[in-house]
């Protein structure tokens, strides 16, 4: 098995399930371990455990998690997550023994990449994504109007400050970036979770495919599907393919208040690929 170092930023827009995707990762359902036999994630710091504590108290007891709050100027309390994740090998892939670190950006921060009057707030922000192995970079609606006037944007301005950077800085040609579509049990998501690339981003979200395959290689930019919540039977013999989520019935609109409908049947699906990759450049299909 070998050791892999990652040092990874999660970002994307809000509401997206940032924050769920590591408090389950922390949680490591059964069906996720049965997914990848053997596996192990190992919570390596308090404030690491306390994403466990938030999956037993929130999403297991049907709430919501709460979104991440966000002041530029209060960098120092972004939270940080630390994982080993031991992943075995079998005949399709070597195993390896992931020691990761994580930042959980606020969703709005997103938001503030591409835009001029915000840059000088947000400059140790974005000095940060800069300093890392790869980023998670999630999303979760294909509203026409996003495509075009927030996922373009933000990627755009990414590339810029990234094409500059790397001029000074060629180490910077390493850097992974894993282009995610959350929540993807979703009906009519479900099905085209398989080919992600062509039938979530290039279809969903034309104008920001092109953009994104123009400037980068598929060595440098791939794109994913996944979902923390899953469906409730993704096993041939326990097929049902109803999405293992509820919503809040208090008015707090549905992407924001979504628990797991049957904690006892959390089958995640898609956690492990972009981490696997992003630290190898190998992709696992699930
Ligand atoms: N349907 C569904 N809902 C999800 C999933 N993952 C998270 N959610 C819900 O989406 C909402 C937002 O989740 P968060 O994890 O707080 O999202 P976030 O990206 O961290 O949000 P910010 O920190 O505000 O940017 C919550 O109501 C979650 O319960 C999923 O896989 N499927
Ligand atoms: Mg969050």
């Amino acid at each position: 098995m070998s050791n892999i170092s990652n040092d990874i930023r999660i970002f994307g827009a809000r509401s997206s399930g940032k924050t769920s995707y590591l408090a389950t990762l922390a949680r490591c359902p059964q069906r996720l371990e049965d997914k990848y036999p053997g596996l192990e994630v190992i919570c390596r710091t308090n404030e690491t455990k306390k994403l466990i504590d938030l999956v037993i108290d929130i999403l297991e007891q049907g709430m919501s998690i709460a979104g991440n709050s966000y002041d530029p100027k209060l960098w120092d309390t972004l939270p940080e997550y630390q994982f080993i994740i031991k992943i075995p090998g079998n005949k399709q892939r070597k195993g390896i023994e992931l020691d990761l670190l994580t930042k959980d950006f606020p969703g709005e921060f997103f938001y503030d990449i591409p835009r001029t009057d915000k840059q000088d707030d947000i400059k140790t922000w974005i000095d940060d994504l800069f300093s890392t192995d790869g980023w998670m970079i999630m999303m979760t609606d294909w509203e026409p109007r996003n495509d075009i006037s927030l996922y373009k944007p933000a990627f755009e301005k990414l590339y810029e400050e990234l094409s500059g950077r790397e001029r000074i800085n060629p180490d910077l040609k390493e850097l992974r970036i894993a282009v995610v579509m959350t929540k993807c049990e979703r009906g009519e998501l479900w099905p085209c979770r398989l080919d992600p690339d062509e039938d979530l981003f290039e279809v969903r979200l034309p104008e920001t495919y092109k953009f994104l395959t123009q400037k980068f290689k598929p060595d440098r930019l791939q794109f994913f599907a996944c979902s923390a919540f899953g469906i409730l039977g993704d096993d041939l013999k326990n097929f049902d393919p109803r999405p293992n989520c509820l919503f809040e019935e208090d008015g707090t609109p549905e992407e924001d208040a979504a628990t797991l409908r049957d904690p006892r049947q959390w089958s995640p699906y898609g956690l492990i690929p972009p981490l696997y990759w992003l630290a190898t450049g190998i992709r696992l299909e699930e």
